[in-house]
């Protein structure tokens, strides 16, 4: 479609413009269940009559179509399927004269991501469009669903799945479009269907149909589906002896089965990989490397434009320092991985943390397509109870300077560039979607969804910018005052969290199992020792952290200088950093002149502190908010701050029995207490419930 030049004018009729800003002193009340996501203005505004002047010619043009139909402007709107080929497959230009807003998109697609933005800007910047030319930071903006073919959902907090195996009723239809919808008006453009702890049945010949019934529905769109394979797959499905990338049959199966695959999904995006981690099986299993498997998988795919993604996120219960272990597994690796292959790193070197340094596997590979990966889905941030604006934290990430070819590599520069000869650049997100009416179960999460497509679409906002957009689309009637107070709240998130559950770089001082309260005493007889807290908290007599400096693990050794001396050294370390990389004495003077005691407790009570001022601020825009939101978001900030009492207890009092000095400010449980109480629930029923005192 490069090349033809074709015009779509769409009119728009008319209509008085309603400002998104009238504000609006009376208690909202609106037929508001949360399912209309960041598109709530439509429930009120009047809508233009879309007349198209020439004829739509793709299903993509037809939705623009229905999309301007919400446009409040007295404004044409002209599109023209043209444009430089910097704009590539994604990109557009939006030029304003007049009363006429032109749009230049090279494929239908990029059009529908201009038509988003008009709207966006109308909504956010009060009907004024700005003229800007808009290029993607990712080719590949992606979403990872943990969904199993039982509609469970790993990690999952919102219910269960929204992929039917069994059967895709007209319902579903509706609600995949409205899925897809969301996820183009943010520019998300891939989604792995299914879990990384892939079943082999997702690639048999039954459920291939329904995949492509899915895709079909997506395409339009412009999301491509992938799928999580297990390795293992050619001997679960077809009896194969082993799966070994070398063994020709196993190549062969795998050549057949894409040819399969696209014969069901022309544009089928390709595999996501988790191979040789927790138990799944991978190459390393016959004496190959990671590389030899994924490189294997990209022959198969490379033929019809596939892609592999192939995760980093592997340890073993062998090796001394999981922190370590993706970098020694895949530097040597280093410019092995085909074309075709991408490696999907996430964003810290353990496991999605409250706050972690970043993986230093970032600054190792120079030849290796890297993607980021970030978790949507709040596994270690409260699942959706607590709210937690995590674009914060995925900015510390992204803009971490790693420091690989001098200063200022960061992240976001080093995954977006795209290595000599590579097919594409990514960004992955895990989702938080389920089957809940408003798809992530709390309110404030669909903030998340929202940051995590703007963010892959343009990796230089700030978690600032995310929240104005999420909060005048969400929320087009609060005041600007109302406005500030959401906003503070939203951006003050992040930190209260990790200040109530894991401050100063403690990390994974989590429950066994679900994640989601503090369990820094369990002692599971038997299982994995870097399963357990106290393989990173490491408390003892002495102090509390993990050695990783030279003394240590020498993790720190992984990372390029200066950070490598500066994480190593205890007192230039960060703090947020200082127990991550460090076994620190209860007495050591922190930078502030603290001892390590008093700012633990510190920040526990902050954190603490600030759930209450959470409730206090959303008392305070109650008159602005919908009757029923507000209330659930307020249930959930009462949860909230019950597990941060519940966190800053159980941690403060377990350390004290070590640091064995007073906690300053005032605890209400009992230790003994909190160590017999094990919520031992599911995901979805810990995401209702939360732990409550009363239940003691
Ligand atoms: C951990 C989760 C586990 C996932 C794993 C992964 O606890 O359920 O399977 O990551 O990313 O965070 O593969």
């Amino acid at each position: 479609m490069h090349n033809l030049i074709e015009k779509v004018k769409i009119g728009v009729g008319l209509v008085t413009s309603v400002s998104m800003f009238a504000c609006c002193a009376d208690p909202v009340v609106s037929n508001y269940d949360g399912s209309m996501l960041w598109f709530q203005n439509e429930l009120n505004s009047s809508k233009g009559s879309a007349v198209v002047l020439l004829e739509d010619s793709t299903p993509t043009l037809g939705l623009i179509r229905e999309e301007l139909a919400y446009l409040n402007l007295a404004d044409t709107v002209e599109f023209s399927l043209d444009g430089d080929s910097i704009l590539g497959n994604d990109g557009y230009e939006l030029s304003v004269s007049g009363k006429t807003v032109s749009v230049h998109g090279r494929t239908d697609v990029a059009l529908l991501y201009a038509a988003f933005d008009i709207m966006r800007q109308q909504n956010v910047d009060a009907n004024a469009i700005s003229p800007s030319r808009q290029i993607p930071s990712y080719d590949l903006r992606m979403l990872n669903h943990w969904d199993n073919m039982d509609g469970t959902v790993e990690r999952g907090y919102a219910g269960k799945s929204l992929w039917h195996w069994d059967e895709i009723t007209d319902e579903d239809v509706v609600r995949y479009k409205a899925y897809a919808r969301a996820n183009a008006s943010v520019g998300i453009n891939a989604v792995v269907l299914n879990n990384v702890n892939a079943s082999p049945e997702i690639l048999s010949g039954n459920n291939l149909p329904k995949v492509a019934m899915i895709a079909d529905i997506l395409r339009p769109y412009g999301i491509k589906v992938f799928l999580s394979v297990n390795f293992s797959s050619p001997m679960n499905l077809s009896g194969l002896l082993n799966a070994d990338p070398l063994n020709p049959h196993v190549r062969h199966w795998w050549q057949d089965k894409a040819q399969e695959i696209y014969a069901h999904i022309p544009d089928f995006g390709g595999f996501l990989v988790k191979a040789n981690s927790e138990g799944l099986p991978g190459p390393l299993d016959y004496g190959r490397s990671h590389s030899e498997g994924a490189n294997m998988l990209a022959e198969a795919l490379n033929l019809y434009g596939g892609v592999v993604v192939w995760r980093a996120f592997v340890y073993s219960p062998s090796d001394a320092d999981r922190a370590k272990q993706a970098y020694l597994e895949f530097k040597p690796l280093d410019g092995e991985f085909a074309d075709n292959v991408i490696i999907q790193i996430k964003n810290g070197p353990i496991d999605f943390q409250p706050r972690e340094p970043f993986s230093p596997l970032f600054g190792a590979l120079h030849n290796t397509q890297m993607a980021v990966e970030l978790q949507i889905t709040q596994e270690y941030t409260g699942a959706s109870n607590h709210v937690c604006f995590l674009p914060s934290m995925w900015c510390e990430t992204m803009n971490a300077d790693t420091y690989r070819d001098g200063a200022g590599s960061t992240i976001t520069k080093l995954t977006s560039q795209k290595i000599a000869g590579a097919k594409y650049t990514a960004i992955a997100g895990v989702s938080n979607i389920g089957d809940e009416p408003n798809w992530c179960a709390h309110p404030l999460a669909q903030a998340n969804w929202y940051a995590f497509g703007r963010l892959a679409w343009n990796a230089d906002m700030t978690p600032d910018s995310l929240a104005t957009e999420w909060i005048r689309l969400t929320l087009p009637s609060l005041p600007l005052h109302a406005e500030n107070t959401f906003r503070d709240m939203l951006l003050e998130s992040h930190e209260a969290v990790v200040d109530y559950m894991m401050p100063l770089g403690l990390h994974h001082i989590f429950a066994w199992g679900h994640h989601y309260g503090p369990e820094p005493w369990c002692d599971v007889p038997g299982a994995r020792p870097d399963w357990m807290p106290k393989y990173y908290h490491r408390a003892d007599e002495k102090g509390l952290g993990s050695d990783r400096s030279k003394t240590g693990s020498n993790a720190t050794g992984q990372y390029n200088e200066p950070l490598c001396s500066l994480y190593n050294d205890i007192n230039q370390c960060p703090d947020k950093y200082l127990l991550w990389f460090h076994h620190v004495d209860w007495n050591f003077r922190m930078k502030n002149g603290q001892t390590l005691w008093n700012e633990l407790c510190r920040h526990y009570d902050k954190g603490l502190t600030m759930t209450d001022h959470f409730l206090a601020s959303w008392k305070r825009i109650e008159p602005y908010v919908d009757k029923a939101m507000w209330e659930d978001v307020n249930n959930r900030l009462t949860i909230q701050r019950d597990d941060a009492r519940w966190w800053h207890d159980g941690c403060l009092l377990y350390f004290q029995q070590y640091s064995k000095m007073p906690i300053p400010q005032k605890t209400i449980y009992k230790l003994d207490d909190m160590m017999k109480y094990h919520i031992n629930i599911t995901n979805y029923e810990c995401a209702s419930k939360g732990y409550r005192g009363e239940k003691m």
